[in-house]
C-alpha cells in the first residue's frame, strides 16, 4: 500500500482523542510512521509551519509533498494507484449515491476540486481519465450540479491562492 514505509510523521497531543484518530487509521492500514509529540501551550515550530493556518493537531506530513520532479510524478503515480479503489465503488453508478449524490459523493468530492488546482499548480496528472475513466466522468457531473457549484469559491480566486501556497510550502520544505 502506498504510505507504507518512511516519511510519514504524525504530529500529536498525547490526550487529544483528534490524534487518538489517526493513529488508530494508521495502524488499521499498517502504515509506519514517526510519532512527534507537541506542546499546545508552547506549539513547535514543525507545526507553526505545518499548519500556519489553524495552529491544531494532528497533523499528518508525508514526504511526497515535499517533493519535485521525478519523485513528485511517483508521487503522483501512487495517488492514482489509489484513486482506483475509489473509481471501484463507482461501477455501475453515476455517483457513489446511486442515481444521486450521496454521503460519499460530499466527502470526497474535495478530492476532484484540490486534484484539478494541484494539477495546475503542480503540472501533475492526477485524476487520470484512461486509469480512473468512471471517477473522471464522475468529477465532470459531480460538478455540473447546481448546488456543488454554487458553493465553490471563485476558481481563478482559489487558483491564486493555491500557487501562493504552495509557494510557501515550497520555501519552508526547502
Ligand atoms: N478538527 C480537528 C480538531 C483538532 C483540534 O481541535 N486539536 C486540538 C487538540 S485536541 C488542538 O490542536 N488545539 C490547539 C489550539 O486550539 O490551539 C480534527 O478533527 O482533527
Amino acid at each position: 500500500m502506498a504510505g507504507n514505509g518512511d516519511g510519514v510523521q504524525l504530529l500529536g497531543y498525547w490526550a487529544s482523542p483528534f490524534a487518538l484518530r489517526i493513529k488508530w487509521a494508521l495502524k488499521l492500514k499498517e502504515i509506519h510512521y514517526e510519532y512527534v509529540e507537541d506542546h499546545l501551550l508552547d506549539k513547535s515550530p514543525m507545526l507553526l509551519q505545518y499548519n500556519p493556518v489553524h495552529k491544531k493537531i494532528p497533523v499528518l506530513v508525508h514526504k511526497a509533498f515535499s517533493k519535485v520532479g521525478a519523485e513528485q510524478e511517483q508521487a503522483a503515480k501512487e495517488l492514482r494507484e489509489n484513486l482506483k479503489t475509489l473509481e471501484s465503488a463507482l461501477e455501475g453508478k453515476h455517483f457513489f449515491g446511486g442515481e444521486t449524490i450521496g454521503f460519499l459523493d460530499i466527502a470526497v468530492g474535495w478530492i476532484g476540486c484540490w486534484a484539478r488546482m494541484n494539477e495546475e499548480v503542480a503540472g501533475v496528472n492526477m485524476i487520470d481519465v484512461e486509469m480512473t475513466p468512471l471517477l473522471g466522468a464522475w468529477f465532470q457531473k459531480f460538478l455540473k450540479l447546481p448546488i456543488i457549484k454554487e458553493c465553490l469559491p471563485p476558481q481563478d480566486k482559489l487558483l491564486v491562492h493555491t500557487k501562493e501556497f504552495h509557494k510557501m510550502l515550497m520555501a519552508a520544505l526547502t
